[in-house]
């Protein structure tokens, strides 16, 4: 059994998240995950207060363990999706694409533990001033809006910054990743795309199937002339993309306005040459769909037996 101050924190059986992807993690696979002894999240992406409370009453009929919700801080809809959370009194709140502090002590009024996705060293020591009780630690190898740094550069920095656990992703989806982030310094891990093709998640079947054939280097970062640096997997709206993305004939709106609704195609209508299909570059690893509780079970039994393996290197 893996020991890990996070599984105590939260009343989980196992330390791994499943990532709050936007448009694909809703209540049926949270609750898959939760039910499974790992931590499900129900992501309120672009949608609004009254979407997000159904699908928080749904994963409260379908799980008795706890469950959180990642706030995507760039949402129209972030004051609001803040304030259900609180209201909900939900035990975990994730956030990602932005710094959480405006909203932290409304969340701990609320008796939330607040666990920030970061991207850096600073804004991880921001939020532990700001009473986060843990941080998740991210690096480019996601899926979806990234920062600069590695996963691998990037975890031991935070976790030697920082007093309050740190979790690890980005690139992690076996027994592998998740033992070399506890040996980074990391106490539990998030999961996207291995989480993307649970049997529980409701995505089309397209992007599943896209991730299951996916290969190493088949994956590209979009955005970056915006700001916002976003991975995703090779396809023709990401290849034109990424050509007009450097054209200055195209101005910052009318790249903009390529996007709006992309994720949507992809996560929901499995439209394969207009949507935009996240993906982390650890894809090329995951190739068979299986219940959320297997996923949790194989990779962290495959965690323990390496990490209790290790010593054999050392004489
Ligand atoms: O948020 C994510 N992944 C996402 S959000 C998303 S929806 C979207 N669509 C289009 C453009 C942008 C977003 C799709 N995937 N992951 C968590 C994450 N947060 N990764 C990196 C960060 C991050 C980056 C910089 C967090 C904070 C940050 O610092 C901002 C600051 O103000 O200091």
């Amino acid at each position: 059994m893996i020991q890990s101050p996070i599984c105590d924190m939260l009343g989980i059986q196992y330390p791994v998240f499943q990532g709050g992807m936007a448009w694909i993690a809703d209540a049926k696979l949270a609750a898959a995950v939760s039910n499974g002894g790992g931590l499900g999240i129900i992501s309120a992406m672009n949608a609004n207060a009254d979407w997000l409370r159904e699908q928080i009453h749904e994963a409260k009929k379908l799980t008795e363990k706890p469950f959180g919700v990642n706030i995507m801080l760039m949402s129209p809809f972030a004051d609001e999706v803040a304030k259900v959370v609180a209201e909900e009194k939900i035990p975990v709140v994730t956030t990602g694409a932005g710094n959480p502090s405006k909203y932290m002590e409304l969340w701990k009024e609320a008796g939330i533990h607040v666990i920030p996705v970061v991207a850096s060293v600073g804004l991880a020591r921001m939020v532990e001033r700001h009473g986060a009780a843990a941080v998740i630690a991210e690096g480019g190898e996601s899926g979806g809006h990234i920062g600069e740094a590695a996963t691998m550069p990037l975890v031991p920095q935070i976790a030697d910054a920082v007093s309050i656990p740190v979790i690890a992703a980005g690139g992690i989806a076996d027994g592998r990743g998740m033992a070399a982030a506890f040996m980074l310094g990391a106490r539990g891990v998030q999961m996207g795309t291995r989480f993307l093709v649970a049997e529980e998640c409701g995505v089309h079947p397209n992007y599943k199937n896209k991730v299951l054939k996916a290969k190493d280097i088949d994956t590209v970062v979009t955005g970056r002339r915006l700001g916002h640096a976003c991975r995703g997997l090779k396809n023709p709206f990401s290849r034109e993309y990424a050509k007009k993305e450097w054209d200055v004939s195209f101005s910052p709106e009318e790249l903009e306005s390529l996007g709006v609704g992309a994720l949507r195609k992809a996560a929901v209508d499995g439209n394969e040459k207009e949507g935009s299909f996240l993906c982390g570059q650890i894809a090329g690893l995951v190739t068979k769909e299986q219940p959320a509780a297997e996923i949790i079970r194989e990779t962290c039994e495959e965690a323990e037996t390496l990490l209790k393996e290790a010593a054999k290197w050392v004489k």
